[in-house]
This record gives structure tokens, sequence and C-alpha cells, in this order.
């Protein structure tokens, strides 16, 4: 018999305009918002998100209101939701999380348990990695009621990922102080999954794609206890169809190249993720965002690649240099920067009205530049520093966080 139902989400990133795109913005909404409606047709008796909320620590208050309105609705359905602080939200001071909290039924999750049915939840806010050798872990006893006990991180771990520079997951078992039944995680945009002595631990996936290289389903988990056990069923999301497209080009292929390729699939209201390579020609990368967008997109990004030369320069790595523009652009889509920083890049590189002078361009930029520079100075206090160095992708190809 199921005793408890918990509806596990994570990496929600509400505000995230990727692409620079408000129906990718609103994207990110609704498909939080299926996630909700999924735990209200369930009738689970608590929701659990593990970080990202927001995908900025200063959101809007847009951004705010749909995730009021949200948890509001999940409050009319007298589900609590018990949440962690991620990095992409953490702040020094009130979180954003119990700032949000204190406009619905959310609970913030900690070292002392939170009984839902038979479940006894734990949590710990995201850990910048300088801090993770110093951060305790032990956890209080779970009360007499509890016959599970689960505890929420926001972190990548080893196992269930495979390889490459993460915490290791048993260590934390190890150092809790008390028996674990299931590990709740966030932080890693893939679903995975592994059991270690024992201990079922699982990454939820995101709900949206923040990076083209993220082509599987998006994703929650449906966590339920029956007989002290914890039985887990991964729910996919219906979210909008994403294609990333490569359209190589010779040097006499123009736009009706482009186009013939574009109409070998449906693109209704897709989001289209272009990369253009091979020989530079007549077309522009506006004209082939125009194209993509008359094949039915809904959003387009294009990575244009064409006409990059290779040098012979022996050792030296020149690759990109040709086409700095394209990679700045898809670097900075990937890196899930903050608003600011697209805001203030968006000016420099897209619009004529900066003045070319520094001390105008700075003058013209000041108000940005002191919001990024706060941000700054909150960050190097200590507790509250991104524990990478371009907001907290990894570089693997398996692994989006
Ligand atoms: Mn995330």
């Amino acid at each position: 018999m199921v005793e408890t139902q918990i509806l596990h989400v994570s990496d929600t990133h509400l505000g995230y305009r990727q692409y620079r795109s408000d129906v990718r913005r609103s994207d990110f909404r609704d498909n939080f918002r299926k996630a909700i409606e999924r735990a209200i047709d369930e009738d689970v008796d608590a929701v659990v998100h593990t970080g990202d909320l927001f995908h900025d620590s200063n959101p809007s208050i847009g951004d705010l209101d749909d995730c009021g309105e949200l948890f509001a609705r999940l409050g009319d359905a007298e589900i609590t939701t018990y949440g962690i602080v991620g990095n992409h939200e953490r702040k020094r001071d009130t979180g954003l999380l119990d700032l949000v909290g204190r406009m619905g039924d959310v609970e913030h999750l900690g070292r002392e348990p939170k009984l839902v049915g038979d479940v006894a939840l734990y949590g710990i806010d995201a850990v910048p990695s300088r801090s993770w050798d110093t951060t305790p872990l032990e956890l209080a006893e779970p009360p007499a009621e509890a016959n599970v006990t689960i505890l929420c991180l926001h972190q990548s771990f080893t196992p269930p990922l495979e390889s490459g520079d993460h915490h290791d997951l048993s260590e934390v078992l190890d150092s809790v102080g008390i028996e674990l039944d299931g590990v709740a995680l966030g932080h890693i945009h893939k679903p995975a999954s592994a059991e270690v002595d024992g201990t079922e631990v699982w990454y939820a996936g995101s709900t949206a794609r923040t990076q083209k290289s993220q082509n599987s389903p998006r994703t929650v988990q449906l966590v339920e206890t029956c007989d002290g056990h914890i039985e887990r069923t991964q729910i996919g999301l219906d979210t909008r169809q994403f294609e990333s497209i490569t359209v190589e080009f010779g040097s006499d292929d123009g736009i009706g190249h482009l186009r013939s390729r574009l109409r070998q699939q449906s693109l209704d209201d897709a989001v289209v993720a272009l990369k253009l390579t091979g020989e530079r020609g007549a077309m522009t990368a506006n004209e082939a965002d125009t194209a993509a967008r008359e094949a039915g997109a809904a959003v387009v990004s294009v990575d244009d690649k064409r006409g990059r030369v290779d040098l012979d320069t022996g050792d030296i790595d020149v690759q990109d240099v040709e086409d700095h523009g394209a990679v700045v652009t898809d670097q900075i889509e990937d890196e899930e920067f903050g608003p600011v920083v697209e805001r203030v890049d968006d000016r420099i590189r897209t619009d004529g009205s900066v003045p070319t002078g520094t001390t105008g361009a700075a003058e013209e930029l000041r108000p940005d530049l002191e919001v990024a520079m706060e941000a700054a100075f909150d960050e190097s206090d200590g507790a509250t520093e991104d524990d990478g160095a371009t907001g907290d992708d990894e570089a693997t190809t398996e692994v989006d966080e």
C-alpha cells in the first residue's frame, strides 16, 4: 500500500530568457506549471523542489509573481512545497525561497526533519565547492512516525554521475549520522539514478532545456513510499520541441540551401538552434534567422561558423578567432549568465546607441555595472560564492545542471 506520495521537481530556472526570448521565459514558467498540475492531478502529499527555482538571484517582479501564483495553486490544493536553495538563486541575506515561502505554502528544508506522511524530509542548500569540506552534514534523528528518510541536495555527485570532478555521495551517506533511504538531487539537468549501499539516489532532471546539448526529455519524479521502501516513477513533461540543426554550406549555397534543409522536418513552434558551417556566402545570419521563423520556428538562435579559415599556425590554437562574435554569442547563451551580463553584452555588441568612447560607454552602462559589481561583492563574501567559474555548467557532454 502506498503511504506517501511526493512529486520531486528540480531546476525550474524561472525567469530565464534563454536566447533573449520572452517565449523561452514563458516556457520555463509553463513547464513548471505542468509539473504542478501533475502534482495536483496525482493528489500528492507534497512537492519537493531541489533548487534553482529561479534562474537568477535577482528575479524580476514578474518572475516572483509567476512563482507566487504557481505556489498558490498548490496551496489551494492543500499541497505543501518543501525546498532547498540552488546555486543560481543563492543570496547572502534572506533567501528567495523564504521570501516565496511567505507568499505561499513553502517550507525551507534543513538538518531538522519535516514529516510528510511517513517520510522524514531533510535538505542542505547548495554548498560552494570550496566550502564543501567544512560544511557539516550531520542530520537530526528522524521522528518515530517516519518509516522513510530522504535528504535533498543541490550538488554534483558520483554516483549517480559516472565520471568527472564530482563529490563522492558515499561520503555523504557516511557523514549524515542517520540511515537514509533516499537522496533527492538537483543541479544536474538530466535524470540519473543509482543505488549506493542500499540507499536510492537520483536526479530529478530539469523542467526545461537550459542548453542545446540537453536532448533528452525533461522530467520530474513521483516518489512513493510502500512498506518503508521508496518506489520512484520518472514522468516526462510535454515541453516545446527543441531542434539543434547544423547546416553545411558550399561556396554556391545560399538561403535556398538553408530553406530546403529546414523543410525536411516540422518546426512549428519549435526552438531552433541553427549552426551554420562551411563556406561563407552572401546569406547573412539575420536572413537565416528569418528563414527559420518562416519555417515555423517560435525561437531561433543562429550560430554562424561559416568561413572559418584554417591557418597553418603550428601549435597555436587560433580556432574561432575569425568568428569571435558568434563564439561569444554561443558561449553566453550556453553559460547561463545572469540578465545583467546579457543586458550589458547585448548593448555593447548590438546596440548602436552606446557611445563608443570609454567614458561615455561607462556612464551609459553604469546602472548595469553597479548591479554586477554589487553581485560580485556579495559573492566574495564567502558563503555565497558560486561554485562554478561560469554559471554552474559542466563542460562534459553527459552532464548539464
Ligand atoms: Mn540548475
